[in-house]
């Protein structure tokens, strides 16, 4: 497997709780490599840009309100088969459905509010990445 990137998120309820340094350390312990991270207070359309591919779901304007909410980590991860595993370390979209170990079970308290978000593709991956950082902010 090809060393890949990733787009990562430490979201709102996290950063409001401290947890940016817990969150980035489980990724770190998992392999991966932070290239490129900033802190960003998002707007109501960037939020809805972000998320434009949910647009048509009940929790879209919950989502897009939760995460104009407070600051944002954005971050892009390297690592071996990146994708994959940071959406293994994140766990499941629920807490309640996440596996021991995982961020979200560790850290998230809702299915809303949980704590990170990442890739779940190599297409949706590089569009993410271009969202949110320009070629020189990533530096491997
Ligand atoms: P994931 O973040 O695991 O890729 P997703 O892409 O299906 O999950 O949804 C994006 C985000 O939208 C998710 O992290 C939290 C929110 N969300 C998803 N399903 C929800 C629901 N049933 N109620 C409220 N928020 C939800
Ligand atoms: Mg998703």
């Amino acid at each position: 497997m090809a060393i890949e990137r990733t787009f990562s998120m430490i979201k709102p309820d996290a950063t409001k709780r401290n947890l940016t340094g817990a969150i980035t350390k489980t990724l770190e312990d998992a392999g991966l490599r932070v290239v490129a991270s900033k802190r960003v207070w998002m707007s109501r359309r960037q939020a809805e840009g972000f998320y434009a591919v949910h647009k048509e779901r009940p929790f879209f304007d919950e989502l897009c309100e939760f995460m104009s909410s407070g600051p944002t980590i954005v971050q892009v991860l390297e690592g071996e088969n990146a994708i994959l595993k940071n959406r293994e370390v994140m766990g499941a979209t629920n807490p309640a459905d996440a596996a021991e170990g995982t961020i979200r079970k560790m850290f998230a308290t809702s299915i809303g509010e949980n704590s990170v978000h990442g890739s779940d593709a190599p297409e949706t991956a590089a569009e993410e990445i271009r969202y949110w950082f320009s070629d020189v902010e990533i530096v491997g």
